[in-house]
């Protein structure tokens, strides 16, 4: 879509207001089919979690748990963008269903649709947040990369690593539980966070004076709470990191923030 275009629909956005109600998906849907062509895919994904009181916002398919969507949510909240979650219902295995599969073949959580556009990874959906809001960015093209660097090194080593131990710890059943898998990768991610608290010595955020998306990514699951080897008073730049992006106006709790949390099935 040409730019001009996007910065007109952008004028034309609703304000932050309170949450609209939206639509649930529905797996038996007959456009639910896998290997949508493109053209299908933008129909599901313009139908399924459309706003039914006409406001168009941003739709994030997300879910509580998913510090992946996380990363989106709170891109998209900081911004100070017009979103609405739709909620996934990933404990239910919906992310293996035909519906979302067709939104999404990756089968994965966020999936983020504004209009004809639907984008999904979560660094794709914060590059597009900071671009079009103009907040949480970059000021030139050598900031963009070190932005760019960062949300690598979050996918492969931090949130990458920190997702799965997480998952295995708190969310699979006892018996499908390995120690040596989570060992495994406790020290992955340990070696990660020192890595991590030793880039934030002297500094407080990742890139440039200000915070960006590459700091809202390398966050993702350090907020929750479940356990998964990672205790933030081991890691004092860190911790004060964390503490410096929470003071920050507008920010939520993962499970403030999305629909869904381990009380849900509790
Ligand atoms: N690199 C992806 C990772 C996304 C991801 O792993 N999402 C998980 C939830 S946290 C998911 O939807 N998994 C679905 C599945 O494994 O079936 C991103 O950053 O968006």
């Amino acid at each position: 879509m040409a730019r001009e275009r996007l910065a007109s629909k952008k004028q034309g956005r609703p304000v932050r207001g309170g949450r609209n109600r939206v639509r649930r998906p529905d797996a038996s849907s007959p456009w639910a089919v896998v290997g949508a062509t493109a053209k299908r895919r933008e129909n599901i994904a313009s139908d399924w979690g459309k706003v039914e009181n006409g406001t168009m916002a941003i739709r994030l398919y997300c879910f509580g748990e998913s510090g992946n969507a996380y990363k989106a949510a709170l891109s998209l909240e900081l911004a100070g963008l017009d979103w609405e979650p739709v909620f996934v219902d990933f404990f239910h295995s919906e992310t293996r269903k035909p519906a979302f599969r067709a939104l999404n073949p990756m089968g994965e959580v966020p999936v983020m649709v504004e209009d004809e556009i639907v984008l999904t990874q979560s660094g794709v959906i914060q590059d597009y947040v900071a671009e079009t809001s103009g907040k949480l960015g970059w000021k030139d093209a050598a900031e963009r990369r070190e932005i760019l660097r960062w949300i690598l090194f979050d996918n492969h080593k931090n949130s990458g690593v920190a997702g799965p131990a997480r998952f295995n710890m708190n969310f699979l059943p006892s018996y499908k539980r390995s120690d040596a898998v989570n060992a495994f990768l406790i020290a992955r991610h340990t070696a990660a966070m020192t890595v991590l608290d030793r880039c934030l010595e002297g500094r407080d955020w990742l890139v440039g004076e200000r915070p960006t998306i590459a700091d809202i990514a390398n966050c993702g699951y350090l907020f929750y709470e479940e356990p998964f080897g990672f205790d933030r008073k081991d890691f004092s730049n860190i911790d004060a990191w964390l503490d410096r992006i929470a003071a920050l106006p507008g920010w939520k709790h993962p499970y403030e923030l999305m629909p869904g949390s381990p009380a849900d099935r509790a």
